[in-house]
């Protein structure tokens, strides 16, 4: 039987090319040239990516950046009330418009808020 709990146990060789995709290295944050810098978790249901937006927007505060979590998830609306609360817990602004709009339209107007606020 699989052991989906370690990883060392699990064939990974059909997973390659994905692994390639998204580096298997860890590696510095890059800054754009010209703020703001956009940053885009992308990864499975549950691999923590609304926890880790939360931790990485709080790491960047203490860094003395400003931030904004824009919540894109325009298919389960509960994750958009879980980025805002956790978005009040570390005191960063989040940009929620609902579920009305698709992505790519929530991540332009994020921007645009984000670039109002110098964020
Ligand atoms: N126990 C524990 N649970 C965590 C931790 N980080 C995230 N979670 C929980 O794991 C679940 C999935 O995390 P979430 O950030 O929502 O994943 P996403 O679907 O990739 O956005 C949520 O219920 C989180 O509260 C952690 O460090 N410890
Ligand atoms: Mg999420």
């Amino acid at each position: 039987m699989l052991n989906i709990f370690n990883i060392d146990t699990i064939d990974l060789s059909d997973t390659l090319p994905l692994w390639k995709l998204m580096g298997g290295e860890v590696s510095e944050l890059v800054y754009a040239k010209f703020e703001p810098t956009v940053i885009l978790l992308a990864g499975l249901q549950g691999v923590r990516k609304t926890t880790v937006s939360a931790k990485l927007a709080l790491y960047l505060k203490k860094q003395g950046k400003s931030c904004m979590l824009i919540a894109g998830d325009m298919y389960r609306p509960a994750v958009i009330d879980q980025l805002v609360i956790l978005g009040e817990q570390v005191d960063v602004p989040v940009y929620a418009i609902g579920t009305d709009v698709i992505p790519a339209e929530i991540a332009r107007q994020g921007l645009q808020e984000a670039k109002k606020k110098e964020c």
